[in-house]
This record gives C-alpha cells, sequence and structure tokens, in this order.
C-alpha cells in the first residue's frame, strides 16, 4: 500500500542527495512498518473462533471437513467452545484443538512476496484431562514447490489451571512468505480428548527486518 512521504527537513536533504531507487528504499523503509505492524492481513479472519457460534456453556464438536468461520478442519476433530464454558484469551470463544481425537485446522492467508509476517495467538490447555503436558504444533506452509514450512511446536502444561483460569500464554512467531499464498496449521499432537487450547490467532505484517536469520 503507498504511503505518503511526511520527511522532515533533514530527511528530505538526504533524499535530494539519493538517487530514485534509493529514495525509494528509504522512503519505504521510513514509512512502512508503523502502518503495517498495525494492520491485520487482509482476508484473514476468524481468528477469535466467535464464529459459528457455540451453545453457551458447552461446545460443538467440529469433524474433518467441516468449516470453522475462515477455518477448516482437516484433520481428525476439534472443540469449538462456547461462551461461559471456560475463560476465553478474546471474546466468547476459544478452541480446543482435540474433540474426542487430535485435531487439525487450517486456513489460507493472503501474501505478498518476500514479505515477512508475524502469527500472534494465545495458548492454553484443556484441564478437564490429561495428560498434563498438551502439546502440538503452529505450522505455515508454502504454497510453492521446494519451500520450507515454517513451524512452531506448541507445549503448555496445565498442571493448576482451571476452567475460569486456563493460564493463556501469548505466543509468537514470524514467516518470510514466498509465495501469494501461504497455509496456516494448528494441529494437536496430544492424544487423549484434551488438547492445547488456542485463541485470538493474528496475522499481521512485520518489520523485513524481523524475518532476518535467528530472530524468528
Ligand atoms: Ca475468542
Amino acid at each position: 500500500m503507498a504511503v505518503p512521504l511526511t520527511a522532515g527537513p533533514r530527511v528530505a536533504r538526504w533524499l535530494t542527495a539519493l538517487s530514485a531507487a534509493g529514495a525509494l528504499t528509504l522512503c519505504m523503509a521510513a514509512t512502512r512498518p508503523a502502518q503495517d505492524r498495525h494492520t491485520p492481513v487482509p482476508l484473514f479472519a476468524n481468528g477469535g473462533f466467535e464464529s459459528p457460534v457455540a451453545p453457551a456453556n458447552n461446545f460443538t464438536r467440529l469433524g474433518a471437513g467441516s468449516a470453522l468461520g475462515e477455518w477448516k478442519v482437516t484433520g481428525g476433530n476439534v472443540d469449538l467452545i462456547g461462551a461461559g464454558f471456560w475463560q476465553a484469551a478474546e471474546g466468547n470463544q476459544s478452541l480446543d484443538l482435540e474433540g474426542d481425537i487430535p485435531g487439525t485446522i487450517e486456513q489460507p492467508i493472503a501474501t505478498r512476496f518476500g514479505g515477512c509476517y508475524t502469527v500472534n495467538f494465545w495458548l492454553a490447555g484443556n484441564p478437564d484431562g490429561g495428560p498434563a503436558i498438551k502439546r502440538g504444533y503452529a505450522r505455515v506452509t508454502q504454497n510453492a514447490i521446494g519451500h520450507p514450512f515454517i513451524q512452531k511446536t506448541l507445549a503448555f502444561d496445565t498442571t493448576g489451571k482451571t476452567r475460569a483460569d486456563l493460564g493463556y500464554v501469548q505466543q509468537r512467531f514470524r514467516f518470510r512468505a514466498l509465495a501469494p499464498t501461504v497455509t496456516l496449521t494448528f494441529t494437536s499432537i496430544t492424544g487423549g480428548g484434551y488438547g492445547p487450547v488456542i485463541d485470538a490467532v493474528s496475522v499481521i505484517p512485520a518489520h523485513p527486518l524481523d524475518c532476518r536469520s535467528g530472530r524468528f
């Protein structure tokens, strides 16, 4: 997205001394990050699992092939947790990545080739049954041949946690887009029917330097 240049006198003098290409680079570096960091990626939606509405104080089990708003259940099954059943990190609803077996959900994300993006979400675990440690992963798959995926391992200890206080912790990882569309996936590998709980997923463009090696 084009951003008007609002450089002060000192920057303006720099620009005069630079080539056109160099000036454009400086312009983008000076003005894009501040805007991008607050602008969610278009087309990514329902990161808070507020749609569809599950019954209050209960949950809806969704199997492979089911739509979960803009998400799709692509493996096993998951439980969409309704308002009041337990604490949500955002809004009223959250998602247990296991119904009675480990589940997987995914959503495509429209990206800008070469762009750096940050995936944010809140992680907890179903406190109603073991094992205590809930495990899974979040993964971004590049929809292009030969491109690797970026994966963040999920591990959450539910010891001492309750439905009223799930103990959500914020999680974050970054990826550089190598395709016009990538796929964001969340999977439980816990087993037992009491899985990792996620809520408030967002995907936001980051500063290009944030995707340098070692800063993911
Ligand atoms: Ca929510």
